[in-house]
């Protein structure tokens, strides 16, 4: 009798416990963990019909990590096509890091000239603190200009530990910049029917062309106008 429930008992505890060990394994193997690991990297957010013919964006973009964000800006463009924004309603500059990206969104807020911001970065972790310092700065950096200046600030920087992350977040189907761009111009639209804001007169590019904020310049004989445009910096 004895002997026998010793060899039923590691049977029933197969039997109680097989199905659970069972799908724990079907999601921990070495393939469905990278699969799980590129799945997280596609975009979990859908969107309605966005109409974006008459919005501005302005996608504020780093250098370091250009090859990626090249990637990440090209999604981000390939979705405002598809939104219907107007290729001169889009103004597009660079800057050298993303820890330069909340003070530039911010003047590019302020100048009035755009109804949504992309911001594009990568930030790679190194071998120091400074990734966690710079990421914790830009996102709260960024969330800060687009309460204070009432401009949505799309945060386009992917915070990865490495090239792999960010390849699976920048290309193909997992190309971040897709949502970015729909995201803008679904803050855009809202930001201007809650601000009861018409769509605005002139595109993105012309306005530029006027300097940081349109009064001054307006006032300023053709010579100073002159100047003002060939001054440096991206207004
Ligand atoms: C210095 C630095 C480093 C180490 N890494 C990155 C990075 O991965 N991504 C990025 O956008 N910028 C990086 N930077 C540059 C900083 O963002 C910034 O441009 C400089 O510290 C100058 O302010």
């Amino acid at each position: 009798m004895l002997l026998s429930i010793q060899k039923i008992l590691p049977l029933l505890i197969a039997a109680v416990f097989a199905p659970s060990i069972n799908s724990f394994r079907a999601t921990h193997t070495s393939s469905s963990t990278r699969f799980s690991r590129l799945k997280a990297a596609e975009s979990e957010v859908t969107f309605g019909e966005l109409d974006g013919s008459d919005i501005r964006i302005g996608i504020i973009r780093t250098r370091w990590n250009d090859e990626h964000v090249t990637n990440l800006v090209d999604g981000c463009l390939k979705a405002l096509k598809e939104c219907n924004v107007k290729e001169e309603n889009i103004f597009e500059t660079s800057i050298p890091g993303a820890y330069e990206l909340p003070l530039s969104a911010r003047f590019l807020a302020l100048s009035g000239t755009v109804d949504a911001i992309v911001t594009a970065g990568v930030l790679i972790k190194g071998e120091t603190m400074h990734f966690e310092y710079i990421s914790d700065a830009v996102s709260s950096g960024l969330m800060s200009v687009q309460l204070q200046t009432q401009c949505p600030i799309v945060y386009g920087v992917l915070n990865c530990a490495n090239e792999e992350q960010v390849k699976a977040r920048s290309s193909g189907d997992s190309n971040h910049g897709e949502d970015w761009g729909r995201t803008a111009v679904e803050m855009a639209l809202l930001r201007n029917e809650a601000l009861n804001i018409k769509a605005a007169e002139g595109t993105a590019n012309k306005l530029m062309d006027l300097g940081f904020s349109k009064s001054p310049t307006d006032s300023k004989s053709p010579t100073e106008k002159k100047e003002k445009t060939a001054s440096p910096g991206f207004f």
